[in-house]
């Protein structure tokens, strides 16, 4: 990987099952320059719930820093599925948990990269989700920043990602296609293995190396595109977030107050019932009729 900057800190953003921990693992290989019979796992320590594949997630954000020989260094904040099987009501947290750790360990962010399966038509409906939640904490000048990255592909030929379901805030995002070698050699493993499925070894073999020409080609891309954006503060980011926790408050007592007020609204129409009954027995009764009056003038104020 040619670079002429020496740091790079990249927030890698995407739902469960898209590839992220594969990402981090291509990105530590490379530059560490295996190839992928010398590939290693990637661990990130104590940090994955377990469980199965599906059920399997990054629990935090947390931070993951590369050096490759030549000193390039690459940080990379692996940010929870924001919106994954454990359902929507954990986003707040992993709100929280992304903002703290980019304000506790990040000063600049070069790109936030979204990932997304180029083998699906379009982006989950927890994705879209997460952009919704995101777009409060990124601030706009970010934008400019933002790549989405189609994994499960290695060329415009097989990705089934329909343009137009890209959401608005990613319509001018650089796109990069990434067929992860990590996980084709994996699978080739697996496969040498258990050989349930026919195909001749060296013909897999093939397979795994022309999906590291081509990631190393998309890495290249990667890095080109990190190269020529301006590395944005997170600053901007904190202050966002912070102001979005304040909004929230606002909306709070808003709703609270508006609650009051519909409490309110009702005994008023109650009263003004009962006001159009007792009318008929106020030409009997004037007195009913005026205290029935000052109730209501009583609850208008
Ligand atoms: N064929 C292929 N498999 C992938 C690719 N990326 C990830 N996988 C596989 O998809 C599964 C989930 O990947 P993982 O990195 O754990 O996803 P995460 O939940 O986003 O961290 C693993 O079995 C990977 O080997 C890819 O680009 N191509
Ligand atoms: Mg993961």
């Amino acid at each position: 990987v040619k670079t002429t900057k020496r740091e790079f800190t990249i927030l890698l953003v995407g739902e469960t099952g898209v590839g992220k921990t594969t990402v981090l693992s291509l990105i530590a290989n490379i530059l560490e320059g295996r190839t992928p019979e010398q590939y290693v796992d990637f661990h990130a320590p104590g940090n994955e719930a377990g469980g199965s594949q599906s059920g399997s997630q990054t629990k935090s954000a947390q931070v993951y820093e590369f050096g490759s020989k030549n000193g390039v260094i690459v940080r990379i904040l692996d940010t929870p599925g924001l919106a994954d099987t454990r359902g929507l009501a954990e986003d707040k947290k992993h709100k929280e948990s992304i903002a703290q750790e980019i304000q506790r360990s990040i000063a600049t962010v070069n790109a936030v990269i979204i990932l997304a399966n180029g083998t699906l038509p379009r982006l989950g409906a927890s994705t879209d989700y997460a952009l919704t939640t995101l777009s409060s904490i990124f601030p706009n000048t970010l934008s400019n920043n933002i790549g989405i990255m189609f994994t499960n592909v290695g060329d415009p030929l097989n990705c089934n990602f329909e343009e137009d379901a890209i959401p608005d805030i990613l319509r001018h995002a650089k796109q990069f296609l990434l067929d992860n070698p990590v996980a084709i050699q994996k699978k080739f493993l697996q496969q040498k293995q258990k050989r349930t499925l026919q195909m001749a070894v060296d013909q897999m073999q093939k397979r795994v190396q022309a999906s590291e020409v081509t990631a190393l080609d998309t890495l290249n891309q990667v890095f080109d595109w990190l190269d020529a954006l301006v590395p944005q503060p997170t600053k901007e980011i904190v202050y966002l977030h912070g102001k979005s926790q304040n909004i929230e408050k606002n909306i709070d007592s808003a709703l609270a107050r508006m609650t009051q007020a519909a409490e309110k609204d009702r005994d008023l129409q109650r009263i003004a019932a009962d006001l159009n009954k007792a009318q008929v027995v106020s030409t009997y009764h004037p007195s009913v009729r005026l205290s029935l009056e000052l109730n209501v003038a009583n609850l208008r104020t």
